[in-house]
């Protein structure tokens, strides 16, 4: 059962045994498919990706629809993913949890605040637990409002949408998200993501920073559940029969690498204020995870949630 899982996962004291959780570093092929990615014309290396020929998709063979693409991202894509969620996606006008605590005024920032002031980043860094983008997910009715909605960024819109094509799964436009930020002791338990309209189309779950145990589990919690590791760059794709999977995140491990360091790259920072800030950014990913989870809401060819096409 899923929630004797999680509790299995989240426990401290004894540390649960990682042997039974799947790393798709080491795949086992009697539980994994490999997928070949779609051949598309254009590169995309502004998203901060690798050539496609180098990408590991796999299909847990149990969950059909479950898709997982092993860190597709370059070094200086990690840098600059991880700095828009913490940095950028944390900003005002996206809702974030600090609004409900009234711990910023009107016109502060958490990371703005966090970078100029040592003893309030103390208190405030672990206390960003998430902010929404595009249809706020409204964490009380779950129900989503045009009078409760703001921008997409087009970055991630233009990323989701091609990591759909080149897993092949036709249609998706991004107009929601959840960043999730995770310290070391933090967890989330066990949900399904019901709140949008069109099930038919994908749910996109992109991890940096340290490595998470993802528990994926059937459409009851009263099935089984299977653990899988997501280290820094790794793509869940929940889609088709696994769209409206329990899931959740019973652990937080110190990652046991750090491919946003990468040695050889070249330093992508412009100015020292630019290097002084990652080296902020750095500092708090050494000891949190972030997670962009992008959904779409509509259906196609719908043009807002008053618009009844069906
Ligand atoms: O952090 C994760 O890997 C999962 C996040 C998630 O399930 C959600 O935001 O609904």
């Amino acid at each position: 059962m899923f929630k004797d899982s999680f509790k299995y996962y989240k426990s401290r004291d004894p540390p649960p045994d990682l042997d039974a959780v799947i790393d798709l570093k080491n795949p086992d092929l009697s539980k994994v498919r490999k997928i070949s990615p779609v051949a598309i014309e254009e590169e995309q290396s502004s998203l901060g990706l690798r050539s496609t020929e180098d990408w590991n998709i796999y299909e847990i063979i149990a969950k059909p629809g479950l898709i997982f693409i092993e860190n597709p991202f370059t070094s200086a894509g990690q840098r600059y993913w991880i700095t828009r969620c913490v940095k950028d996606y944390s900003k005002k006008p996206n809702k974030t949890n600090l609004d409900l605590h009234q711990v910023l005024s009107e016109n502060e920032n958490w990371w703005d605040v966090c970078s100029d002031n040592v003893e309030r980043a103390k208190v405030l860094l672990p206390k960003l637990r998430w902010a929404t983008l595009g249809y706020h997910h409204n964490w009380d009715t779950k129900v989503y409002s045009e009078n409760f909605k703001g921008e997409m960024p087009d970055d991630m819109v233009d990323l989701t949408e091609y990591l759909a094509r080149i897993s092949g799964l036709c249609h998706f436009k991004a107009e929601s998200a959840i960043i999730n930020y995770y310290r070391m002791n933090s967890t989330l338990s066990g949900h399904t993501d019901k709140s949008e309209i069109d099930y038919e189309a994908p749910l996109f779950s992109v991890s940096f920073g340290q490595t998470g145990i993802f528990l994926v589990g059937g459409l009851s919690l009263e099935d089984s559940a299977d653990a899988l590791l997501l280290r820094s760059g790794d793509v869940v794709v929940m889609s088709k029969g696994s769209r409206l999977r329990y899931h959740g995140v019973p652990k937080i491990l110190q990652a046991d690498s750090m491919p946003w360091k990468n040695q050889n790259s070249t330093n992508d920072c412009k100015s020292k204020k630019m290097c002084i800030d990652w080296d902020k950014i750095m500092s708090y990913i050494s000891e949190s995870r972030v997670n962009m989870n992008v959904r779409q809401v509509l259906r196609p060819g719908q043009v807002s949630l008053d618009d009844k096409v069906l």
